[in-house]
């Protein structure tokens, strides 16, 4: 190989692996608490058959044994483009899964029901207008366009099985993640700048952190509800 291909190759390497780098910054690390686990056993009223195939716990405060907090929504404002999409939800064994999703102003979002038995969605938001569909055991998929166009946190609600709820968190499109059930999360393909971070969780508030995000892993471990 001549000198000055190699010196150009080399150049290309060295350009090509910044590129590589520069979009590369993870977010990641662990939303905690001192607050204790609160979940609670479910008494199900309804659809014994179904319903009380499991024993149902509350999941509104799943906190692990080192404090881990698991359904917090972590969001980088500002980072991101979060396009409208699709994200789906699903009533099965008569509790909603996940228990809180994300998803960005415009998107739709499709309901599934695996239960075979009549659920209803129904969503409380305030800026956004309600959604409220009963849901057969033989319709086993909707989709839903209206009802997510601002960004807000929004309660959703099966009104026959008055246990059964969840959250849908539309964002304005910044990065986002839901924490996992040891509290730990992880948002990829930040660009290194200032942010800041929200953090939300539906028992436990609601906490403000700044963050300088540089090139590689970024660890930021968040308290809440203290
Ligand atoms: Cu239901």
């Amino acid at each position: 190989m001549n000198k000055t291909v190699g010196i150009g190759l080399l150049i290309c390497l060295v350009v090509f692996v910044s590129v590589q780098t520069v979009s590369a910054a993870t977010v990641k690390g662990i939303v905690s608490t001192k607050v204790a686990n609160k979940q609670k056993a479910i008494k199900v009223t309804k659809d014994q058959a179904i319903c009380g195939k499991s024993n149902l716990m509350t999941e509104n405060a799943i906190i692990s044994k080192s404090g881990g907090v698991k359904n917090a929504v972590v969001q980088i404002l500002g980072a991101g483009e979060g396009k409208p999409g699709v994200v789906e939800i699903a009533q099965n064994g008569c509790q909603f899964v996940p228990h809180v999703i994300t998803t960005t102003a415009e998107s739709a979002v499709v309901v599934n029901n695996n239960d075979g038995i009549t659920h209803n969605f129904h969503t409380f938001g305030f800026e956004n207008d309600p959604v409220n569909f009963s849901q057969p055991g033989t319709m086993k998929t909707k989709k839903v366009d209206e009802g997510f166009e601002v960004p807000e946190v929004i309660k959703v609600q099966c009104d026959i099985h008055e246990w059964m709820n969840a959250w849908v968190v539309v964002t304005d499109g910044s990065a986002a993640s839901v924490s996992a059930t040891n509290g730990a999360f992880e948002i990829k393909n930040v660009k290194p700048g200032k942010y800041k971070v929200l953090v939300w969780h539906e028992k436990l508030g609601e906490i403000e952190k700044d963050i300088t995000v540089k090139n590689g892993d970024n660890i930021l471990n968040i308290s809440i509800g203290e």
